[in-house]
């Protein structure tokens, strides 16, 4: 093929490409109004009990930021959790060390990562993004800060099906990410109110058995989540340095932002990393939200559910996924 002839073919395969995404971008802007129902989209089975936590602000006409909070709150209370909050695996050292994050509808945002002997992550992230002018506080800093915002300081010790998992993994000090583990992993809820604004909050414990230090994607805005209220809101769980490489939550919102639906922004965020990473040995999950209440699921592995609770009704479902 003669190069003028490529060069006019690429022009033409660019103008199509552009010419569809400023028509859904023009669709974007011609959808009237934003949901008003009330929303919450939350990663993994054990997002059912926390969209019902929620539920109870959001049916109530109180605010997505206080709903997200409380959602996944009810994982890190969770006793039995391998993989948020203190009952969760620790890291190589034994350590339980916890990550989260939290962004509301006018784009403020609070993050705390590797902090220890706090039980709600969540909270300090949400003291950070309300009472200091900073966006993420760390290890020792951020545990500083908890204490002198008054959240207690728990005991540090392993609980009992952690401290099992963990005599068992010192046997053989393996690494390897573990693709769906127990269906259990971080939470990641986004949420929308019924005065049509978005919120979402992240936290997990990472990845089990982790170096110590270890920041996942999870407490990173634009990685583990991101929310713009006049497009929507993204959250992920999987292996987290993947999403962080890709920043995947600002990239599928960008791309709804462009015209995407939730669904195909979810796809093409995780077809940045097939593209580019030996994918076959990870996994990594996405869920999107519009302003319009429309949803996107999408997993790199099968095996990935989440929860949905639309105007009160409640549901696990099953995301597509690239390998089946
Ligand atoms: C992390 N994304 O720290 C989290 C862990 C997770 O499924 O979601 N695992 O990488």
């Amino acid at each position: 093929m003669s190069s003028r002839r490529r060069f006019i073919q690429q022009l033409a395969i660019g103008s199509t490409v552009l010419t569809s995404n400023s028509l859904l971008a023009n669709n974007l802007q011609n959808k009237a109004g934003s949901y008003k129902e009330g929303l919450a989209l939350t990663t993994w089975p054990f997002g059912y009990t926390a969209n019902e936590a929620a539920w109870k602000i959001l049916g109530a006409g109180g605010r997505a930021l206080d709903a997200v909070e409380q959602g996944v709150m009810t994982a890190e209370n969770d006793p039995g959790s391998t993989s948020v909050g203190l009952a969760a695996y620790p890291d190589r050292d034994g350590t339980v060390s916890l990550d989260a994050c939290i962004m509301d509808e006018k784009g403020n945002a609070g993050s705390v990562c590797a902090i220890q002997q706090i039980k709600n992550p969540i909270s300090v992230a949400r003291r950070i993004m309300e009472k200091t002018p900073h966006v993420i506080l760390a290890g020792e800093g951020a545990l500083q800060f908890a204490k002198e915002q008054g959240f207690p300081v728990e005991k540090k010790k392993l609980s009992p099906h952690a401290d099992r998992a963990w005599k068992e993994w010192l046997k053989k000090q393996e690494y390897k990410p573990v693709i769906n583990s127990e269906s259990h992993d971080t939470i990641g809820m986004v949420a929308i109110d019924k005065s049509g604004n978005l919120s979402g909050a992240c936290t997990t414990s990472g990845v089990g058995f982790k170096l110590h230090g270890r920041v996942g994607d999870s407490p990173i805005i634009g990685a583990g989540l991101f929310v713009d209220n006049e497009v929507g809101a993204a959250t992920s769980t999987g292996l987290g340095e993947y999403v962080l490489k890709t920043l995947g939550s600002f990239l599928i919102v960008e791309l709804m932002k462009q015209g995407y639906s939730p669904q195909s922004a979810c796809e093409e965020a995780a077809q940045r990393i097939i593209k580019k990473y030996n994918y076959k040995d990870f996994q990594v999950c996405y869920l999107a939200v519009n302003k319009f209440g429309e949803t996107g699921a999408y997993s790199i592995q099968s095996g990935f559910e989440y929860a949905l609770i639309k105007g009160g009704d409640n549901k696990i479902l099953k995301s597509s996924s690239f390998l089946t």
